[in-house]
């Protein structure tokens, strides 16, 4: 064959490949001079000296990572304001984002990138990596996280769809498979309930309106007293370390200790059972599965390359760029 043919053709596949692979996330993405070799640092700083007077943040973070990922996939979708959508409904007054917190993190650890590379760090990035940072400090693995998302363009309450406390493992595992995990995966992941809370309203029916033997009688009683005294309060997800990210959650399971109904029906259910056992007699076990987990939901349905935008404003979407004036606009008028 021709040499220069043969050039062209390696030359046009390399080409190829070198698009595919800029189009993927990778560890380190903004470790470059061009774009931010302080961003991990400046997320991860951030985050820390919030932890060292609020360790709830891990928690906080952790939901909203998982609420972000599972609707159009890792795009910040969920932190746009709803003033800020045509509609004026975003994804955050969906009936399942209600009580999503810590959007002020965000916008701190935001603040202090643009200062310091402007219009480079995405959104949905700052959440991957201060949810890495933050189950760090609470205890979990301290893993690599690929980054090199964009952000969204749309936040449309009517597109959120996240599983309700009430589900079905059967139904858990479709919701989930739907975007691409296994079984093993979504127990994993559900062991983000080892930190947090939740209010008692989302266990008043289906846990505390009467003793079915799926609770421990004393967690019973006492989460009875609790959550009949206030409408509003709200208790631990995992009742013994609450705050750290740890198996204990499995643990408390295998006790009947679990808070939320789908938590408890791992434990009891066919198909999660056993690893539920696995992960509450094997610490490391748990630690790695998680932290595999939590990579893989950083990927779901990511915007890479130039989908999107980088958002300046987590908050809102960019404004549309100002157009240049355009003289064929200026000489014929605009079109009727
Ligand atoms: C079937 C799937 C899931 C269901 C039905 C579910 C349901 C819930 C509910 C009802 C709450 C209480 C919210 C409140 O009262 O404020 C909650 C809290 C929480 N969820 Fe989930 N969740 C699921 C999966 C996940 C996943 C995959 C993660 C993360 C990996 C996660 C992390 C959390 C955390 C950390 C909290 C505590 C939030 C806080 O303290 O502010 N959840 N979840
Ligand atoms: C995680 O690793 C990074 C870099 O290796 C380190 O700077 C950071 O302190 C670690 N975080 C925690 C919470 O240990
Ligand atoms: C409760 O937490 C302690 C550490 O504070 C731990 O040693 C123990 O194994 C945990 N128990 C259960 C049942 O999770
Ligand atoms: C805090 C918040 O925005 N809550 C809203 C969640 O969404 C429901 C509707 O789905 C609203 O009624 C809540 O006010």
């Amino acid at each position: 064959m021709d040499k220069k043919i043969l050039f062209l053709f390696f030359f046009c596949i390399t080409l190829h490949l070198a698009a595919i692979v800029s189009a993927q996330l990778q560890v380190g993405f903004y470790n470059t001079k061009t774009r931010c070799p302080a961003a991990e640092t400046i997320v991860r700083d951030t985050v820390r000296s919030r932890f060292s007077s609020d360790r709830t943040i891990t928690a906080a973070l952790l939901r909203m990572y998982f609420h972000d990922c599972f609707v159009r996939g890792c795009d910040a979708s969920l932190l746009i304001d709803s003033k800020n959508t045509k509609n004026k409904k975003s994804e955050k007054d969906a009936g399942a984002n209600g009580s999503v917190r810590e959007y002020g993190l965000i916008d701190q650890i935001k603040s202090k990138l643009e200062a310091t590379c402007p219009n480079t760090v995405s959104c949905a990035d700052i959440i991957a990596l201060a949810t890495r940072d933050a189950v760090a400090l609470a205890g979990g693995l301290n893993y690599s996280i690929p980054t090199g998302r964009r952000d969204g363009l749309v936040s449309d309450p009517s597109q959120v769809n996240l599983p309700g406390p009430s589900i079905t493992v059967p139904q858990a595992i479709q919701t989930f498979q739907s975007k691409g995990f296994n079984v093993n995966e979504m127990v994993s992941l559900l062991g983000g309930h080892t930190v947090g809370i939740t209010h008692c309203g989302f266990i008043q029916e289906d846990r505390l309106s009467r003793d079915d033997g799926s609770m421990d009688k004393n967690l019973f009683t006492s989460l009875r007293k609790t959550c009949s005294a206030n409408g509003g309060s709200s208790v631990f997800l995992d009742q013994n370390t609450s705050l750290v990210v740890d198996n204990s959650f499995y643990k408390q399971l295998k006790l009947k200790k679990g808070i939320l109904k789908i938590d408890q029906l791992l434990e009891s259910d066919r198909s999660t059972a056993g690893i539920v056992t696995t992960f509450s007699s094997n610490p490391n076990a748990f630690q790695q599965a998680f932290a595999n987990a939590l990579i893989k939901l950083g990927n779901t349905q990511v915007l890479v390359g130039k989908s999107g935008e980088v958002r300046k404003n987590c908050r809102a979407f960019n404004p549309p760029p100002v157009r240049s004036s355009n003289p064929f606009l200026f000489v014929f008028g605009p079109q009727a």
